[in-house]
């Protein structure tokens, strides 16, 4: 079992204490155990495993907690547990991951109106009777309905990097295979959508029937959903579908094409065709009966006169303009990023010390980091206080005197107050190298609000980028309101960068995001906001929504050396 594994189940009994009302602070006791097992950096099933170590040697880990770990670890389950989903209503689990409804609210639900089920919940609130409950109102039973419908989606597809690893996975198993040539995946995966509904393999076989026998030994299947001469599809045991299509070797480049999609660029494709007295499909390019392309995407395009476009701008938003005009951007690659300008430590909720992320980060190719922990109203990871904060930066200015061809620059996240105004004083921040100011509290304020708050921020001559500009957590929580071209504005006349976070679950700005900064002459920095050590690897998929919204290697401001990027900055 993985600490997050473990974690969840934590969380899940503090959930169902929670829902049964019971003692706030076993409650809590539940609550702060799945945080410090999701926080540590070594695996708890390995010190179980270990006769030589003790888990109770582990800051924050109890008698208690290491016992009840223990037998999790060791029989996979935890009687208690066991005991309160017996005593629970089968679909309360599922009303309470709706976004916006916690257990208490889902306790009161099914006290007062006894909903135990989504379609229950969804009645109730369409029939407008969730307003009249105490705590309630017509605003929450909105935020429900929006919830009911993020969790239905979030039923349909998966972020991008889950699809990654799944990919990944099924393309090494599928290598295995003697009789595959060539192998792609193609579809939303390949053009690097935050989001998928659904992988779409292709390959290039001596044997088609020899790859689907094989693809049906994944260990990953659950059921062969169908299976023809050329086409086969599989549901995963996670639930995802995957589709493997084996086309003749002259056709490889023109059905990769044809599979990338999307289907909107793809329409506009056959229209350009249709007008040369050409006809596209996924076979090829053809005069009339003849075959004039097909066998690589570069020849597929050629044929039009058109540039083989990079997979993320196959959206038809701009890409044919842009060939059109022969102006289509050079996109910006991950080996074009040279700093990390979002990272935390264990100064606050980070797992890992800020030279262990230094080190990190030096070992994944990159020249600097600004460490940026939480500033302290963010109370719950510990946020630091005017006083904490300059002791850490003592001990960065320490570390880099140690550190060689690596620098960490002194930061903070500052948060942007309820109130408006920041919760660090100026003086603090001026002594800053990097600062972002971001917005945690306060979330369901108006538009007018949030937008003035953080264009508050933007004014403040020591704030250098606004961080995960509109708070969306992908399939959890839509963005907050704010007006984002506004905001734009602002940071251009103010000189501020903006903040794309790669976080896989946050992808903030978004690719269209991105597309408008661009447009506004605003530096995007991609961060990766790394809360432990592995958590720099996800700047490759910042990277790649980078691309989606058209932007260069000139477009991402953290593609410079630090001394060219600090007079950016003033
Ligand atoms: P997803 O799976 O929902 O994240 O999105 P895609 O883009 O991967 O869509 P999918 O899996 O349904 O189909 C893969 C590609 O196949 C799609 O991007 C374009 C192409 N395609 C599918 N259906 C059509 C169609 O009706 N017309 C055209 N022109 N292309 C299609
Ligand atoms: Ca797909
Ligand atoms: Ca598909
Ligand atoms: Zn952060």
């Amino acid at each position: 079992m993985t600490n997050p594994e473990i974690a969840a189940v934590f969380d899940q009994v503090a959930d169902l204490l929670e829902f049964q009302d019971t003692n706030p602070f076993r409650i809590r006791a539940y609550r702060n155990a799945g945080r410090t097992i999701g926080d540590l950096p070594q695996s708890v099933a390995e010190i179980v495993a270990d006769p030589n170590r003790v888990l109770t040697d582990i800051q924050g880990i109890g008698k208690d907690l290491a016992a009840k770990i223990t037998t999790l670890v060791e029989t996979g389950s935890l009687p208690m547990l066991e005991e309160l989903l017996a005593e629970i209503p089968q679909g309360v689990l599922a009303i309470l991951r709706v976004p916006g409804l916690g257990p208490k609210r889902a306790a009161a639900l099914y006290k007062e109106l006894n909903v135990t089920t989504l379609d229950e919940l969804r009645d109730a609130c369409q029939a407008q009777r969730v307003r009249e409950l105490k705590g309630f109102g017509a605003k929450m039973e909105a935020a429900i309905l929006e919830g009911l419908e993020i969790a239905s989606e979030a039923d349909r597809r998966i972020l991008w990097f889950e699809a990654d690893q799944h990919a990944q996975a099924i393309r090494a198993h599928l290598e295995q295979c003697k009789a595959v040539e060539q192998l792609e995946v193609a579809g939303s995966y390949r053009r690097g959508k935050d989001t998928i509904g659904d992988l779409d393999f292709l390959a290039v076989a001596r044997d088609a029937a020899q790859v689907m026998d094989h693809f049906e030994l994944y260990g990953g299947l659950a059921t062969v959903l169908l299976r023809g001469e050329t086409k086969m599809s599989i549901r995963l045991s996670s639930g995802l579908q995957v589709d493997l299509r084996v086309v003749p070797a002259e056709s490889f480049g023109a059905a990769l094409q044809y599979f990338t999609g999307s289907k909107a660029h793809n329409i506009v494709l056959r229209g350009l065709a249709k007008s040369r007295g050409l006809k596209i499909n996924e076979y090829g390019v053809f005069r009339g009966e003849k075959s004039i392309a097909g066998r690589t995407e570069e020849e597929v395009y050629a044929a039009l006169d058109l540039p083989c476009f990079p997979p993320e701008l196959r959206e038809a938003r701009r890409e044919f303009d842009w060939a059109a005009a022969g102006q289509l951007p050079r996109l910006v690659e991950p080996a074009d990023i040279q700093g990390d300008l979002h990272v935390h430590s264990t100064w606050t909720d980070g797992a890992a010390t800020i030279e262990e992320m230094a080190i990190a980060a030096k070992q994944r190719g990159l020249k600097y980091i600004a460490v940026t922990d939480h500033s302290k109203r963010v109370s719950i990871a510990g946020g630091l206080s005017a006083s904490r904060v300059r002791k850490q930066w003592a001990e960065i200015d320490a570390l880099n005197r140690r550190l060689k061809g690596f620098k960490v620059l002194k930061g903070i996240e500052v948060d942007i107050l309820e109130q408006g105004g920041l919760d660090l004083p100026d003086d603090v921040l001026a002594e800053a190298d990097w600062v972002v100011a971001s917005l945690h509290y306060g979330q369901n304020q108006s538009r007018e609000q949030i937008t003035k708050r953080v264009i508050e921020a933007l004014e403040n001559p020591f704030v250098s980028a606004i961080a995960h500009p509109t708070g969306r957590m992908l399939m959890r929580r839509k963005p907050y309101q704010i007006d984002l071209n506004a905001v734009l504005r602002a940071a251009r006349d103010h000189g501020k960068m903006m903040e794309l976070n790669a976080h896989p679950m946050r992808l903030d700005l978004d690719d269209v995001a991105c597309a408008a900064a661009k447009d506004y002459g605003v530096p995007v920095v991609v961060s990766t906001d790394a809360h432990r050590t592995d958590g720099l690897d996800v700047m490759r998929l910042g990277v790649q929504q980078a691309r989606r919204g058209g932007l260069s290697k000139h477009d991402v401001a953290n593609t410079r050396p630090w001394a060219e990027l600090r007079k950016m900055t003033v």
